[in-house]
């Protein structure tokens, strides 16, 4: 007999899903039974299994992110259906599609205060907002399937099936009775070719024309319009800032791309943006709206392909509501090369002068090991065609700052939830999507503590099927919490809570030996180009525990007063180890400064 599983994993097939990430439990035991099925039943998906529902999430999220696909994650009733929450908000809010499918109590049950049974459909219904809905009956399973995949690929959101226990292992109904109140529905997602109006595009022309400083911003809508970006900003003569989940959008070494934006950004953008007098947003929601023009000071035209995100950030005087890379191939004809390229120019110069102030940031000592070299290190080094993941923490600053991203590389991290935590589970997901590509997740030893150290056991479990084993995770053992330490001092005034902030030291490195993997254990700052030649050299995946320096600043590119007197205050009210943080306060900020050949 095919069960309702059953239909459910061949329909999920026929769509085109080949993975689901996720745990078992007795709540979604018939899918699970299903799965196992469907590989003798020729249409077989893969099951990967996590070491938590919430990484199992991320993975999904990940899948999604770097192959814009859907991705599908899976959990039992109850508390499995819980863990998924994190995970999945993480897809809602920066804009991936990914089905979550969760088991249920019986439906007799349901209603019963029974075991495990909680309110999947109320739970759901905020981070599933798109499309939440339980099977009640088995011909349901044909469309909740369709609109679940559907949706999410449409409306780039999390959608969830809730799949009853009982029902899953019922027989299945593959084509509802031809009668009133029955649902047919099919498969298959086309892709619209979304572009403004013509007379939307002519005053986006007109507004871009008559800037004489024009600042584009463009953020992860913009990943497949490299080329159209390069296009509109040489008319232009316009230098591009990355918002964070835009970082592989353009490649780092055009002179003009001043990097990266906001707390963790880099000058040539703060500069760019206070100064120019056009802004010119694709495909970002950048949320820090302190970084950009002074409300007022800049005309604004924005492409998103969402129209809810349009005009959100900044005040736009033109809407592009459009693809990307569409909307630019059909501005591009009515864009006027710039006469004057004086603006363009000085971003250059400011750029150049950057990455000198980056390159002596870096090689500056620290106690052990500055964080910054560990990464500066790295980016000559980076493999063709890589994939970076990053954890949120101070890993997020070096990342977006100390990394040049080439051609063909791809890089993520939790953007706008901004939790810890999805570094390596992200990796994990990379890695199955792309087997033969190096990966390499950024991420600090309090995310380390959270569940990285969790998940290496995933990936020494799975490793040796991938085709490339190399999965690098750097962990940025400073034996703190390092992001929220700074911002203590330096957004709030006060000293660092050693209670709330302090991490237990872990042998990472040993730990990774211990599962079969690779463990380098770093501390000496002669000893890191080794030590990323040995990872990048090793046949299995490779943890390097380095020992960085927690008083290195994670500077934001502009200090304002306040800033300045709320650290002051930090360090005057008694923060433990203040002299050496002054110390490397004043030798990253005195960079600034220096002349740097
Ligand atoms: C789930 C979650 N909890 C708490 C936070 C707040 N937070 C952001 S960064 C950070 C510190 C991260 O510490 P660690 O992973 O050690 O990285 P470090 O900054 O020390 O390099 C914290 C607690 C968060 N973003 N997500
Ligand atoms: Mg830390």
């Amino acid at each position: 007999m095919e069960t309702c599983a059953d239909f459910l994993i061949e329909r999920l097939y026929a769509w085109g899903v080949r993975r689901i990430y996720g745990y078992p439990g007795d709540g979604i035991n018939g899918v699970m039974g299903a799965l196992e099925r469907a590989e003798k039943n020729s249409h077989p998906v893969e099951f990967i299994q996590a070491r938590h529902e919430e990484m199992a999430a991320f993975m999904a999220c990940s899948h999604a992110k770097f192959t814009g696909e859907v991705g599908v994650c899976l959990a039992t009733s109850g508390p499995g259906a819980i863990h998924l929450l994190n995970g999945l908000y993480d897809a809602k809010m920066d804009h991936v599609p990914v089905v979550a499918i969760v088991g249920q109590q019986s439906r007799q049950g349901l209603g019963g205060h029974y075991q495990q049974e909680v309110d999947l459909t109320t739970l759901f219904k905020d981070v599933a907002s798109e499309f939440v809905q339980m099977a009640a009956h088995p011909a349901q399973v044909r469309h909740l399937a369709d609109r679940a995949i559907r949706i999410a690929k449409a409306q780039r959101s999390v959608t969830c099936i809730i799949m009853p226990n009982d029902l899953q292992e019922a027989a299945a109904i593959k084509v509802p009775k031809h009668m009133h109140g029955t649902v047919h529905s099919g498969i298959g997602h086309a892709k619209a070719r979304i572009i403004p109006e013509e007379k939307e595009l002519l005053r986006a022309a007109k507004v871009l024309n008559e800037g004489k400083r024009v600042a584009m911003l463009i953020g992860a809508g913009a990943m497949h319009a490299g080329k159209e970006v390069i296009q509109a900003a040489e008319l232009l003569g316009a230098g591009i800032a990355k918002a964070l989940l835009g970082k592989a959008a353009l490649p780092d070494h055009l002179p003009y791309v001043t990097g990266s934006i906001g707390l963790l950004g880099t000058k040539p953008s703060w500069d760019m943006m206070m100064d120019c007098d056009t802004l010119f947003m694709i495909g970002t929601s950048f949320p820090y709206s302190e970084f950009l023009p002074k409300e007022g000071n800049a005309r604004c035209v924005q492409i998103d392909i969402d129209q809810r995100m349009l005009s959100l950030r900044y005040p736009a005087e033109v809407c592009l509501a459009g693809d990307s890379a569409e909307t630019l191939r059909a501005l591009i004809p009515m864009l006027k090369k710039k006469d004057d390229t004086s603006w363009r120019a000085k971003i250059e110069r400011e750029v150049e002068a950057w990455w000198k102030v980056l390159e002596a940031r870096a090689i500056n000592d620290a106690r052990p090991l500055n964080p910054q070299r560990v990464f500066w290190e790295l980016s000559p080094r980076l493999p063709d065609n890589c994939i970076l993941c990053a954890d949120s923490g101070s890993a997020a600053n070096w990342f977006a700052r100390d990394l040049k991203i080439r051609a063909g590389m791809m890089a993520s991290l939790s953007g706008t939830l901004a939790t810890m935590g999805a570094g390596v589970p992200y990796a994990i997901g990379a890695k199955f999507a792309f087997p033969d590509r190096v990966v390499f997740a950024f991420v600090g030893d309090g995310a380390m503590q959270m569940n990285g150290t969790g998940e290496l056991v995933t990936i020494a479990k799975y490793w040796k099927r991938w085709k490339d084993p190399r999965l690098i995770v750097l962990v940025l053992n400073n034996r703190d919490l390092n992001q929220v330490t700074w911002e203590q001092r330096v957004l709030s005034g006060d000293p660092k809570f050693k209670a709330s902030q302090n991490l237990p030291d872990f042998p990472y490195a040993t730990y990774a030996d211990m599962l079969g993997l690779k463990g380098i254990s770093l501390d000496n700052p002669d000893a890191v180009a080794v030590a990323w030649q040995d990872a990048l050299k090793a046949d299995r995946p490779v943890v390097i525990d380095a020992h960085t320096d927690p008083e290195v600043p994670p500077l934001p590119p502009h200090i304002t007063m306040q800033q300045a007197r709320h650290f002051m205050s930090a360090m005057i009210h008694g923060d433990p180890d203040r002299g050496h943080v002054m110390r490397q306060a004043f030798k990253d900020g005195i960079e600034n400064y220096l002349p740097h050949k």
